[in-house]
C-alpha cells in the first residue's frame, strides 16, 4: 500500500497516534543501535554491562561504556524522524512518544509528551539516597577510570539513571505508556527490534484494541507479522514523508470536514 492510500484510511479513523520508538530512530543522529551490525552490544554482552550485577561487579567498566556513549551523544542532534514526531504533536495528531531510548533527543526536538520507559542517560543517580544530577558534559564524559561518588551521602556510588536488564521499569512511567496505548487507534512502531520486554508487549496490547500498527524499520522484526503495514527503509527519510503528507491532508481537508 502507498503512503498516500494509507494516510487517507488513517484520516477516516480520526487519528489518535502513539509512537513507540527504539534505537533505530537515533541511528541517523550518530547513536549506534544495540543489536544491529554496528550495535553497542556487538563488542560486549548485555549481561556484561547493562545490569545491576555488572555494575556492582565492575562499576568502572560500566561507567566507561556509558562515558563512551555520552561522548557520542554530546555531538548528536535530533534528526528528521524526531522532528516528524514533534510536527505530528503540534498538528494535534499525536498522544505521545513512548521511547526506549535514553538519549533525550526527543526533548531536544521539542516533543512535549514523552515517556522515557528505560530512563535517561544524561542523568546519574545515587545508588542509595535520592540524589540525582545531570552529567551530560564534556568534563564528566572525558573522565577516565573514575567511579563517581554521591556528593550528598558521600560514600555511595552514582549510577546512570537508566533501567538495566533485570530491573523493573518505573511504574508511573509504565502505567502512562499503557494508558497512551489504550487511547491510541494508530501506533507507529519506529526503529525497534521489538525484543525487549515489557515494552515489546505494547504493540500486542494495541492490536488487541484494534489499533492500526505501522512499522518503520530497515528490516523485518518480530513485530512485522502483526503490523498492518511496514515501511522498510531509513525512518529518517520515510517517517517525515509519511507525517508531512498526513498533516497536510489533515489540516487541508479532513480537519475542516471532520
Ligand atoms: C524487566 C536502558 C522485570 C539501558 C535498556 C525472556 C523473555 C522475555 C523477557 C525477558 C527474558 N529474559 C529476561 C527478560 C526481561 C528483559 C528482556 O526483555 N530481555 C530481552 C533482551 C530478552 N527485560 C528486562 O530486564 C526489563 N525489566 O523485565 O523487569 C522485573 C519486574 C519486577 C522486579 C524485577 C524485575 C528491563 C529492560 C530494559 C533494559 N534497558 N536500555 C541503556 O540504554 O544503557 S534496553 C535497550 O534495548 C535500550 O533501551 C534499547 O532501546 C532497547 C531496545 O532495543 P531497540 O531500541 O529495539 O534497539 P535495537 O538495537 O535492538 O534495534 C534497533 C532497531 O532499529 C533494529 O530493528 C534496526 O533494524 C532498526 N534500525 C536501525 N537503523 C534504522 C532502523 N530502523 C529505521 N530506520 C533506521 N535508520
Amino acid at each position: 500500500m502507498s503512503i498516500d492510500s494509507i494516510t487517507d484510511s488513517l484520516l477516516e479513523l480520526g487519528p489518535k497516534i502513539v509512537a513507540l520508538v527504539g534505537a533505530g530512530i537515533s541511528k541517523a543522529s550518530g547513536m549506534p543501535t544495540f543489536r544491529g551490525e554496528d550495535g553497542l552490544w556487538n563488542q560486549y554482552h548485555a549481561q556484561d554491562l547493562a545490569t545491576p550485577y555488572a555494575f556492582n561487579n565492575n562499576p568502572n567498566l560500566v561507567w566507561e561504556w556509558y562515558r563512551a556513549r555520552m561522548r557520542i551523544l554530546l555531538e548528536a542532534q535530533p534528526n528528521p524522524a524526531h522532528e516528524a514526531l514533534t510536527k505530528l504533536e503540534e498538528a494535534g495528531l499525536l498522544i505521545g512518544v513512548i521511547t526506549q531510548n535514553v538519549d533525550g533527543l526527543h526533548e531536544i526536538a521539542k516533543t512535549k509528551k514523552i515517556v522515557e520507559v528505560h530512563g535517561r542517560i544524561r542523568y546519574a543517580r545515587c545508588q542509595v539516597c535520592d540524589y540525582i544530577q545531570r552529567w551530560d558534559n564534556k568534563e564528566f564524559a572525558e573522565q577516565k577510570d573514575i567511579i563517581p561518588k554521591c556528593p550528598k551521602c558521600k560514600n555511595n556510588l552514582l549510577r546512570p539513571d537508566v533501567v538495566w536488564f533485570g530491573e523493573p521499569l518505573d511504574q508511573i512511567k509504565w502505567q502512562e505508556a499503557v494508558q497512551w496505548i489504550n487511547q491510541a487507534n494508530i501506533v507507529l512502531i519506529i526503529g525497534t527490534s521489538g525484543v525487549v520486554h515489557p515494552v515489546a508487549s505494547l504493540p500486542w496490547l494495541a492490536k488487541k484494541n484494534d489499533a492500526v500498527l505501522l512499522e518503520f524499520n530497515i528490516e523485518e522484526t518480530p513485530l512485522t507479522a502483526i503490523s498492518d503495514h511496514s515501511f522498510f527503509g531509513p525512518c529518517e527519510t520515510i517517517l517525515p514523508e509519511f507525517s508531512d503528507l498526513l498533516i497536510k491532508k489533515y489540516i487541508g481537508g479532513y480537519k475542516n470536514n471532520g
